[in-house]
């Protein structure tokens, strides 16, 4: 049993009006700030080239790593920036946020969408391995989500992984186009969980299926909400595992968040690029075997060191200036212009602007 509360850690400086500058839209907004993690290698589950939002996407592919934890408002938001392809393939997400849980996935966990959390894990019958995370990585809760249809729609589900088994989850439902914002969402209203996903990005990695690519610049993606009280959260950074997987949860990509060493291709079931398949054990392999960390962790990095750098070019000059007087007034869903978070653009926002007129720290 370990401990997630890492003391000598700063968390992430929120501000109180972060759910005004963070929209379940699929998109990595400003307040999310630089990517804590980029892929570095290509896709082997097909490049995504299509450019539509929300309609088919042809590959599956992650780019890049935001999150935020917001202790104020008393969510977790993450955006996993890339592609998910719409033929059912899966995104499949762990948390790891609060002592225990399971860094080998077992296969008494809720049954989720069509049991595939379990698929994963170990198969205590037959003495065959599961999926396994890197050491001190023990997961207590996972999301999973797919998209496929005509129109595209989105489905996902969440269940906890208690150190013991068992636990609650369930389906999330499926999405429809959010009226506001146009984003396929996700919205549970029950249990407070938000999941939304931008399939437009045609950046990003390529198809070279382990060659050498950058997953940098990608901000748009699947992004969540998840309160924090429902994943048990006890403080300190939370650490994320997630990849794409095959259709059946039994066939994982190479395309991991944090990632996989240059040269990875698939995995697949054996961890080589074979299948297994069945049920449980269709995953056996171990994280903890393949260089460097397959998780990213959100809190404990610096604030964005330069948020009056509206436009990304690493400075604070007349772009910026310009894309702050075009938006005063009261904020808009994605309001990175309200620097001080209080729900308007407006003088104390320039002030604050014209003081770090120059580039960036
Ligand atoms: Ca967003
Ligand atoms: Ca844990
Ligand atoms: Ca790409
Ligand atoms: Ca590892």
């Amino acid at each position: 049993m370990k401990h997630c509360v890492i003391a000598s850690t700063a968390l992430l400086t929120v501000s109180p009006a972060l759910a005004q500058q963070v929209v379940v839209d699929g998109t990595a907004e400003a307040a999310y700030g630089n990517a804590i993690f980029e892929q570095a290698i290509g896709t082997g589950f097909g490049n995504a080239t299509d450019g539509f939002r929300g309609g088919p996407c042809n590959g599956s592919e992650l780019d890049g790593a935001f999150g935020i934890i917001d202790t104020a408002g008393g969510y977790l938001y993450v955006v996993l920036a890339g592609n998910l392809e719409t033929n059912f393939n899966k995104l499949d997400v762990f948390v790891d946020c609060a002592p225990g849980g399971q860094n080998a996935v077992r296969s008494d966990n809720p049954d989720v969408d069509f049991n595939g959390l379990n698929r994963m894990g170990a198969d205590t019958v037959n003495n065959l391995p599961g999926l396994k995370f890197d050491a001190g990585f023990e997961a207590d809760g996972y999301l999973t989500c797919t998209i496929g249809g005509t129109p595209s729609t989105l489905y996902a589900s969440v269940a906890q992984m208690l150190s013991a088994g068992g636990g609650t989850g369930g389906y999330l439902g499926s999405s429809v186009a959010d009226p506001t914002t146009g984003a396929t969402l996700i919205d549970n209203p029950a249990l407070g969980v938000q999941v939304s996903m931008d399939n437009s990005n045609v950046g990003g990695v390529d198809g070279s299926n382990g060659g050498a690519s950058s997953g940098a610049g990608v901000r748009t993606g699947i992004e969540m909400r998840i309160p924090l009280a429902l994943l048990g959260y006890t403080g300190g950074p939370i650490k994320v595992c997630a990849f794409i997987n095959g259709n059946g949860h039994d066939y994982a990509s190479n395309q991991f968040l944090g990632g996989l060493p240059l040269g990875s291709q698939n995995l697949g079931g054996d961890g080589a690029g074979g299948y297994f398949g069945g049920f449980p054990a269709a995953l056996r392999f171990d994280l903890g075997q393949i260089p460097g960390d397959q998780f990213f962790t959100i809190g404990g990095q610096a604030p964005n060191p330069c948020p009056t750098d509206l436009d990304g070019d690493q400075q604070t000059g007349g772009a910026d200036l310009g894309i702050l007087l075009g938006a005063w007034g009261a904020c808009g869903a994605t309001c990175a212009t309200d620097l001080d978070g209080d729900g308007f653009t407006g003088g104390s926002d320039l002030g604050t602007l014209l003081g770090a007129w120059g580039l960036c720290p």
